[in-house]
């Protein structure tokens, strides 16, 4: 597995940093944003490092699917399996992206609206 020290996300992952851990299995942790736009507003990671979405190859499909099992989980666990969510992965400066290390935004408890 690969682990970049100087990273916010391996070092939540490795327990170095305290997070609101709300699910995990072997490939992926969930846990709340520090800065939440929603009432649910949870980050889903790769335990291993990977970058961003750019970065994403065929080797890493098994924990990709771990991952969105995982975010599977805390949907239904936080209640907006059914009333919908949203999911984001930012990349780059135009989409704000702040943490080099993959994650997935599960969003919702509320209306959204659409993506204009
Ligand atoms: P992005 O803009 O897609 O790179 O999102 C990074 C998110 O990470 C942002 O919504 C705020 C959140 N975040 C930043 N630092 C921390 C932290 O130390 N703990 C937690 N739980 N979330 C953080």
């Amino acid at each position: 597995m690969a682990v970049d020290g100087n990273c916010l996300f391996c070092q939540i992952v490795a327990g170095k940093l305290p997070a609101e851990v709300v699910a995990e299995n072997e490939a992926a942790l969930a846990f709340r944003d520090i800065r939440p736009c929603a009432p649910t507003h949870v980050l889903v990671v790769p335990k291993n490092h990977i970058a961003n979405a750019l970065q994403i190859e065929a080797a890493h499909i098994p924990e990709l699917t771990k991952l969105f099992e995982l975010a599977q989980e805390v949907a239904r666990a936080e209640k907006v399996d059914q009333s919908g969510f949203r999911l984001v992965f930012n990349v780059g400066e135009d989409a704000a992206n702040s943490v080099a290390h993959l994650h997935m935004h599960l969003i919702g408890g509320h209306p959204l609206g659409a993506m204009a």
